[in-house]
């Protein structure tokens, strides 16, 4: 397979106006017939008179232009497509093909989830559905008729507004659907199925009035309130925060139960794994009503950004993902808690997002080639890609950043641009200028930086310098700096917020939080008017995709926990405490554990007034898998036994605090998803963690009575998991109890899976490996073999990195046996490999060993080997 580049893209030969399609369906056969109008595009440069269309495992049957049937002589067929060798200026084309949606493995395309039939496009699966210009800047209007057994499949769905319905005498029907939008073939989609609907409707601002549709499987129904609340809160918001209506009279989401990632935003027929709409309080978690919440919002987010406005082609992929992330995340933000959302969304991205910008697949937000488009679905594209959006924001500041979108959404609807289109709107809006800070679309990598602190008692100035460095990547040696915001506060003795006066200022700014820009590779702030030696609280909210390496002692950062007015560093300085006590026990297993760690954390859980959710996302340690990218070389063992150790010290120490959170946090009445109900159950089940870990015999009584009795997923599984880390009669007996009692509840087994695959105990690989031949186990429903391969290799690091290779080698025999079948899951799940350099040199050939078999075993996918051969460069 060969490189795409960016710097080679041509506009479109052809555009095509409309569209029209027919599909007979049926999951053996279907037959497409597709009508086209195209027309040469003025914009481009004539080629050689002939027209090339995607199409890739179809059947064709018939091709005619202008209603005259080619001859072979006249065209050619191969793997990639369609050229006709010669084609008038403006013509009708029309194809015949059959496709086999059952046959469809890959889930790209038009594929068969349970008995229902649907779609996935984006990227490019529309050329698996007929011949066409499959290609995002190519938009069009479509009309969609489907046919199909009316008994089998009495629900037919596509874009757009029904037009027409007819019942036809051999036992099927026929349903037309126009989508008066143009749209790229990507946002395309159909669903045929026995389903039903959860209605609602939705009053827009100017009056307009919305028909909403949750599609599901009937025994499904009654999963959908939530999802159906966060959808009607998605639409107000818009409306309110972006200025945003939606377009059409109809609304549409479908649930199906086999699907490659979270949700697909169809024009008005969103598709969605099931996963992020189904939700009762007994079938799911706080996690599972958190994340329904945001995926919905930001598939509905998507019909301005990225349907309304497209991206010009796959490059500027984060145009419309980075933008609708950081839309989904300030949505998250407004509706629940703003500190615990940055909170969780930096975790994120420093867990995945950082070691991918420091290992072999690092790339920029706006990459400059590719193999496979559908391996550039990444954390850097979406997670940083928002950070970048989020930076803008910030140096523009809110009127001004609204003015800023508010163009981009006046200038560009209608059209397929680029993330220079967006940039530009910023700079037009504001009058800044953006020019070095295009450089976070251009360079990859995570910049560090080194601030120094200095306090001149005698002149009253606190001079912070700053530096910012970043290593190579990939293709670019060499890095030039960032213009980065960091935002920093000064907190006097007793806590409060003292002003940021830069020398130079006639008078000083009000206390609080301030904007310092960075463009140089190193700057010097001296800050004048302190009386005392101020904490400084830098990079507040985050405000920058960086790492920062600073001169704090523990003494201040136990103070800002304690007293920041930015609840983001308040967690932040929590978190480092923790990560430099758990980096030293890994190294040192003696090392000793501070009384005033302990302390501080006591007077946290004590604090009568702290925010639940806040204080449980303060206890909790950094993951090993975090604290990992951390090291020099990954010490497995070392960090696993550092957090036993830290973690049981903290159950012990702490016991009382912990059972009397406990009991204070109990669940009264009904279950609600509130802010405050989710964070209360966070905390209570994080004391429970604590002293379970500990060993401690009230705090496993407590478990096995939370176990029995709880009426909500979040609360049952937060028990369930701790049993089955602790292993023995009561872990069997209790997951055996689950799972007669979720026998059937897909999105409920795979949770089953999951919490075994997590458990990091000896038999981990053993008890994963049995599960392969579970008779609920299925390598063909994506969400399954995430549940118990993806957890297993990502979740559980000291089992998937065993000294003996066993987790390698099953990881990789698990690819090779998926990727004839499903490429884009058989890529994602090679991801843990891909960081072999960051360990031991015998775990480094270990995984080298296995990454090689797989680039030697034959046919691969482009997927697998883009992913291989980049990661072993
Ligand atoms: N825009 C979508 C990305 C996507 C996708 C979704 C489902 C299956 C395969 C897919 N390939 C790409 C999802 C989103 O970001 O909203
Ligand atoms: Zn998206």
């Amino acid at each position: 397979p060969h490189p795409i580049y960016l710097k080679d893209y041509r506009p479109p030969e052809f555009l095509i106006e409309q569209v029209e399609l027919r599909f007979e369906l049926d999951p053996e056969h279907t037959r497409v017939e597709s009508r086209l109008a195209l027309r040469r595009n003025p914009a481009a440069t004539r080629g050689d008179g002939s027209l090339r269309l995607h199409g890739e495992q179809l059947t064709l049957m018939q091709v005619a232009i202008d209603g005259h049937a080619l001859t072979p002589a006249e065209y050619r067929v191969d793997a990639e497509g369609l050229t006709m060798h010669r084609v008038p200026d403006r013509f009708t084309l029309e194809t015949q093909v059959e496709i086999h949606p059952s046959l469809n493995t890959a889930l790209e395309g038009l594929y068969q989830s349970g008995d229902m039939l649907c779609t996935q496009c984006e990227a490019e699966g529309f050329r698996r559905l007929t011949y066409f210009l499959d290609r995002p800047d190519v938009m069009a209007r479509y009309t969609t008729t489907l046919v199909a057994d009316r008994t089998r499949f009495p629900v037919l769905l596509s874009n757009g507004n029904p037009v027409a319905r007819t019942d036809l005498e051999d036992g099927r029907h026929s349903v037309t659907w126009d989508d008066p939008f143009p749209k790229p073939s990507y946002l395309f989609a159909l669903v045929a199925g026995d389903l039903r609907a959860v209605e609602d409707s939705f009053v827009t601002a100017s009056g307009r009035e919305i028909q909403l549709q949750i599609f599901v499987e009937p025994h499904n129904l009654d999963k959908c309130d939530h999802a159906m609340r966060s959808l009607k809160k998605a639409m107000r918001w818009d409306e309110e925060r972006f200025g945003r209506e939606y377009d059409l009279d109809i609304f549409m989401i479908v649930a199906v139960s086999h699907f490659n990632m979270g949700a697909m935003e169809n024009k008005g027929l969103n598709i969605f794994n099931d996963k992020f709409v189904l939700a009762r309080p007994d079938t799911a978690t706080d996690v599972d009503f958190d994340g329904i919440e945001s995926v919905i919002a930001h598939e509905y987010f998507h019909n301005w950004t990225g349907n309304r406005i497209t991206c010009r082609d796959w490059f500027q992929l984060s145009l419309k993902e980075g933008f609708t992330v950081y839309r989904d995340q300030e949505f998250s933000a407004d509706v629940g808690s703003r500190a615990v959302k940055r909170i969780s969304d930096v975790r994120t991205l420093r867990a995945h997002q950082f070691p991918e910008d420091a290992g072999p697949l690092a790339h920029p937000v706006r990459p400059e080639s590719y193999i496979e488009i559908n391996n550039f679905y990444t954390t850097t594209v979406y997670d940083k890609g928002a950070e970048v959006v989020r930076m803008q924001a910030a140096l523009l500041g809110p009127e001004s950043f609204r003015r800023a979108t508010d163009r981009y959404f006046e200038r560009h609807d209608g059209q397929a641009v680029t993330t220079e289109d967006f940039v530009r709107c910023m700079e037009d809006a504001s009058g800044r200028d953006l020019t070095q800070f295009r450089r976070w679309y251009e360079q990859a990598g995570t910049p560090e930086l080194s601030i120094q602190s200095k306090y001149d008692a005698t002149a009253g100035t606190y001079t912070l310098s700053v530096r910012q460095e970043t290593a190579a990547t990939p293709g670019q040696p060499v890095k030039y700096p960032f213009h980065i915001p960091l935002t920093i506060g000064l907190l006097g003795a007793e806590g409060q917020a003292l002003p940021v006066w830069l020398a130079g200022e006639s008078a000083p700014p009000a206390p609080g939080t301030r904007l310092l820009e960075l463009t140089e590779r190193a700057h010097e702030f001296t800050l004048v008017g302190l009386t005392e030696r101020p904490v400084p609280s830098l990079l507040r909210g985050f405000s920058a995709p960086v790492r920062v390496r600073d001169d704090l002692s523990d003494a201040d950062r136990m103070f800002l926990m304690a007293h920041d007015s930015d609840g983001f560093n308040r967690w932040d300085a929590a978190q480092t405490l923790h990560e430099r006590l758990l980096l030293a026990l890994t190294d040192d297993a003696d090392h000793p554990i501070p009384e005033d760690y302990i302390a501080a954390f006591q007077r946290a859980l004590r604090d009568p007034s702290a925010d639940r959710a806040l204080l449980a996302e303060v206890l909790t340690l950094p993951s090993e898998t975090y604290l990992s990218d951390r090291m020099t070389v990954v010490d497995v063992d070392g960090l696993h036994r550092a957090h036993r150790q830290l973690t049981r010290c903290i159950g012990e120490r702490l016991r009382a605090d912990l059972l009397a959170v406990y009991h204070d946090s109990a669940e009264t009445g009904d279950y609600v998803f509130s802010p405050e109900a989710v964070g209360r159950r966070a905390l209570k089940n994080l004391a429970l963690a604590y002293l379970v870990r500990a060993e401690d015999g009230e705090g496993l009584a407590l478990c096995r009575a939370q176990f029995e009795a709880a009426h909500n997923m979040t609360d049952v599984m937060a028990a369930l998991r701790l049993l089955t880390e602790q292993g023995g009669a009561a872990a069997e007996a209790a997951l055996d109890a689950f799972h007669r009692r979720w026998a059937g509840e897909s999105l409920v087994l795979d949770k089953w899976f999951a919490v075994q695959a997590a458990a990091p105990r000896a038999d981990a690989l053993t008890r994963v490996m049995a599960l392969l031949h579970h008779p609920d186990y299925s390598a063909r429903n994506p969400n399954r073999v995430r549940s118990l391969v993806s957890t297993f290799s990502n979740l559980n690091q000291v089992r998937f990195h065993a000294a003996d290779g066993a987790g390698y080698r099953f990881l990789v025999g698990q690819v090779l046996e998926l990727d004839p079948a499903n490429p884009q899951l058989a890529a994602r799940l090679l991801k843990p490999l891909v960081r072999w350099r960051r360990f031991d040199p015998e775990r480094q050939r270990l995984m080298r060993t296995e990454l090689e078999r797989v680039l030697g075993s034959g046919e691969l996918s482009s997927d697998v080997f883009e992913v291989v051969s980049k990661a072993l460069a």
